[in-house]
């Protein structure tokens, strides 16, 4: 596999592959389809918008957007122009945005008109005046916005006038959590997007130009990017964009309705289609290739789905850090319940607590080298050291390689939790808890459910006088859900007297883990 060539622009570089794909759909979402050619169009167009604005290259635009056509639109429009784009989860309460606003220094917000209340609350709490750019329908404009679509009416900049950038200029950033501390800022190049598609997507998901690709996580997520973007778009597939929430119902509605043939979800997702009495039957679909990623893919759930729909899931494991996945099972050599071998161009190694390379079959620290490894977290040099260690990025899982050279996980190094696919911090629902007036003390670990898959679990102490039962596990679940981003609120509270600590005080989560077995 070639390098791209040092002046590399990825847009420019996407644009290139598709010029003979004109009139060929790039994307469908759920208003409009996008030929190639549109698309084109629309990202020399957004290009000249941004800069019209007044940005320049290297600065950063937040992106506050759902799946639809013009998300692509915009985060490939500002990598033309230079101009690095930070897309964020869409369902963060607006303290978060706040502190991404204030922390990547955005002048200007792309933002879905349905988002836009989030968004105009963290403004007011961030002291920011950033510019706001609307996609979607909306009756009142606020003040100091524009549309996205007026954006989009802007004179194209030249088929040659993308930014000169080089393949290790910023090309974007996405945002990524960790036990303690606000998310890391962790800056991509452009050419980590080309790697992900050169090393994975076409070589190991094996996407191809005549395949249609619906990816239920979405643009904003790393695994959604890579899915949704960088790999069909590589090779001039047909994408499916969804605005709303990826449940099993709206997955079948695009399953039957665009026959996708290839498909991404995470594991909690799989497992509530195998288990939704609407799911469709195998005729009324066309998957022929399917990944996962997020947490581990249940045995079972793999086994049955490949039973129903005749197409195999390949568990993967990525990183926001990695950009994509670089631990995957292959076509041809799935087993499930295992992450499967490092993808070739990646390598890995397990580590001791000393740094040494661990045995066949000893549980070690994960650590990858690879091309896609992003340039660091921005303003966070602790952080980054910590993380990015020469060559290699150290992942923050535990896992173990058996004599074949196959990986299994063996959990977290820390005490991250895996919720969903999304790191949930137990200190930040806890910290969530504890503001409750009723909440003495609390304590937050996983659970592994029936199907093996990981759920928030909070201890609590009940302040004394406070009647502990169900009206107020619904109330703390409720409160929690008006802070934090909604897949972090506990699922399960049980209320105990008090909290296994050290001599010292510090809560010993590592004896509740162990009664949660
Ligand atoms: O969670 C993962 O395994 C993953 C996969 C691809 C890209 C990013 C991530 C976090």
């Amino acid at each position: 596999i070639s390098s791209p060539p040092e002046r590399f622009n990825f847009a420019r570089h996407l644009l290139d592959a598709n010029r003979a794909r004109a009139a060929k759909p790039a994307y469908i979402d759920d208003t409009e389809t996008l030929t190639y050619g549109e698309l084109d169009l629309r990202i020399r167009r957004c290009a000249a918008g941004l800069l019209a604005l007044g940005l320049r290259p290297e600065e950063r635009v937040l992106v506050v957007m759902q799946d639809t056509v013009d998300m692509p639109v915009a985060l490939l429009g500002a990598m033309y122009a230079g101009i690095v784009p930070v897309p964020v989860n869409t369902l963060l309460p607006a303290d978060d945005y706040a502190y991404m606003l204030a922390h990547c220094g955005a002048r200007v917000v792309l933002v879905s008109a349905a988002l836009l209340p989030a968004v105009q609350q963290a403004i007011a709490r961030s002291g920011k005046s950033p510019r706001l750019v609307v996609s979607g329908d909306i009756d009142a404009l606020p003040e100091n916005a524009t549309r996205f679509a007026a954006l989009l009416d802007t004179p194209p900049l030249a088929a040659d006038g993308h930014a000169d950038t080089h393949g290790d200029d910023f090309a974007f950033w996405l945002y990524s959590s960790g036990s303690t501390g606000r998310p890391k800022g962790t800056v991509h190049s452009h050419a980590n997007l080309y790697w992900t598609a050169e090393l994975y997507g076409k070589p190991v998901l094996g996407v191809r130009e005549d395949d249609v690709v619906f990816s239920a996580a979405k643009l904003f997520f790393a695994y959604g990017l890579g899915n949704g973007l960088t790999f069909p778009l590589s090779v001039g597939a047909t994408t499916v964009l969804m605005a709303e929430r990826p449940t099993p119902q709206a997955v079948f509605k695009r399953l039957v309705a665009h026959r996708p043939t290839v498909f991404a979800g995470v594991p909690t997702l799989y497992v509530g289609m195998l288990a939704s009495p609407d799911l469709p039957a195998r005729e009324q679909t066309a998957l022929r290739i399917c990944a996962s990623a997020g947490e581990m893919l249940p045995r079972e759930v793999g086994e049955r789905f490949r039973e129903h729909f005749g197409a195999d899931i390949l568990d993967g494991l990525g990183s926001t850090e990695m950009l994509h996945i670089f631990l995957s099972n292959r076509s041809g050599d799935v087993r499930y319940g295992v992450t499967g071998k490092p993808v070739p161009g990646y390598d890995i190694e397990l580590r001791d607590d000393q740094g040494r390379p661990v045995g066949v079959g000893e549980v070690g620290d994960l650590y990858i080298r690879g091309p896609s490894a992003a340039l660091m977290y921005w303003t966070n040099r602790d952080k980054s050291r910590a993380t990015f260690q020469g060559d290699w990025v150290k992942s923050g899982d535990k896992y173990v390689m058996d004599a074949e050279g196959y990986y299994t996980y063996a959990g977290r190094s820390d005490d991250m939790l895996k919720v969903s696919g999304q790191y949930v911090s137990p200190i930040e629902v806890e910290s969530a808890l504890i503001a409750h007036p009723a909440v003495l003390e609390c304590a937050v670990v996983g659970r592994a459910d029936e199907q093996g898959l990981t759920k928030t679990i909070a201890y609590v102490v009940p302040r004394s006088g406070q009647a502990a039962g169900e009206a107020l596990c619904a109330d703390l679940k409720a409160f929690v859900k008006t802070r934090l981003a909604p897949h972090k609120y506990p699922r399960d509270i049980v209320f105990v007297e008090d909290l296994p600590k050290t001599a010292t005080g510090k809560i010993q989560r590592f004896k509740l883990r162990a009664l949660e077995g």
